[in-house]
């Protein structure tokens, strides 16, 4: 008999069709699932580790586990997977098309030249090549906006718990990463010691000529502060991928002309999807043939 399988996330055809050939796979909770599979922003919601009291294995779709409840799946033996790496270079590349979106004015500047255009109307914008860019948080992605960003010749510092040594300046704290950066990447995991890491002592460090970048989690940043410094022109502007209560946005976000807003896509190719999808579904494999798991969490 096939193992049963709670999906609680939609996933593409390309990962529904081998997962229903492997598992029964159902949209409910209860006593007969073995296996749950989630998206990184979802996690695991509350109750539904109590409702399954048979599940053995939670597979995250994504690298995040801040929404799986990591001690609970520990108590009850459940193990936990997630997709590192395979996501890592378009998270990076999304984070530098943001951040050139948001200092080069991109998307205002095609509603500009969708008309009317006027000559010489356009305001100038800022450089992204040779700017002092903090990373707050060099972890993989981190690393991998980093090697992007030394391409345009930016001065790089960055956040993380030692200082690796690598070339780049070290900065014990976000406070201090933010006053010498000219821009903030936010790529930092997010758990209780980050949540809200950037507050107000960051967004005034950062100042009226800096930018904010985040494609981690929406947790990671003071929702309301920023919604403030940006309304106040305390910082010059956010380019943000992830935000609280997603995908309803606080509207407060809209009525602003110094943000760039997606929808937490960072991770979202093609290929990347079939990437993660793949990598999912073979932790699941490895679980039930009683091998190693590929990437696991818990
Ligand atoms: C996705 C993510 O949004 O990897 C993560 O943690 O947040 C993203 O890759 C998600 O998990 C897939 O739907």
């Amino acid at each position: 008999m096939k193992p049963v399988l709670l999906q609680l996330c939609p996933l593409p055809a390309w990962d529904e069709a081998p997962l229903a050939e492997a598992f029964a796979v159902t949209r409910d909770p209860g006593p007969e699932v073995r296996a749950i599979v989630t998206h990184g922003g979802l996690g695991v919601p509350s109750g539904v580790l109590e409702a399954c009291p048979k599940a053995e294995i939670v597979a995250i779709y994504g690298v995040g586990y801040d929404a799986v409840d990591l001690g609970a799946c520990r108590a009850r033996g459940v193990r936990v997977t997630n997709t590192p790496d395979v996501l890592t270079e378009d998270c990076a590349d999304l984070a530098v098309g943001m951040l050139l979106a948001l200092a080069r004015g991109i998307v205002k500047a095609e509603a500009f030249a969708r008309g009317p255009w006027v000559s010489g109307g356009f305001p100038l914008q800022r450089r992204v090549s040779g700017m002092k860019v903090g990373i707050l948080g060099l972890g993989r992605i981190g690393a991998a906006v980093a090697e992007r960003l030394r391409g345009f010749g930016c001065e790089l510092a960055y956040t993380a718990r030692t200082d690796k040594g690598n070339g780049m300046v070290f900065c014990p704290d976000a406070v201090s990463l933010a006053a010498r950066s000219e821009a903030l990447i936010v790529t930092t995991l997010s758990n209780a010691e980050t949540r809200h890491i950037v507050g107000p002592k960051v967004l005034a460090a950062l100042g009226p000529r800096g930018f904010l970048v985040n494609i981690s989690r929406a947790a990671c940043v003071d929702e309301e502060a920023l919604l403030g410094a940006l309304e106040s022109g305390t910082i010059a502007g956010a380019a943000l991928d992830v935000f609280e209560g997603e995908p309803r946005l606080n509207p407060r976000f809209l009525a602003l002309q110094n943000v760039v807003l997606q929808p937490h896509h960072a991770s979202a190719t093609e290929e990347t999807r079939r990437a993660m999808g793949q990598l999912m579904r073979d932790n699941l494999a490895a679980h039930f043939a009683g091998r190693a798991l590929l990437t696991p969490v818990v």
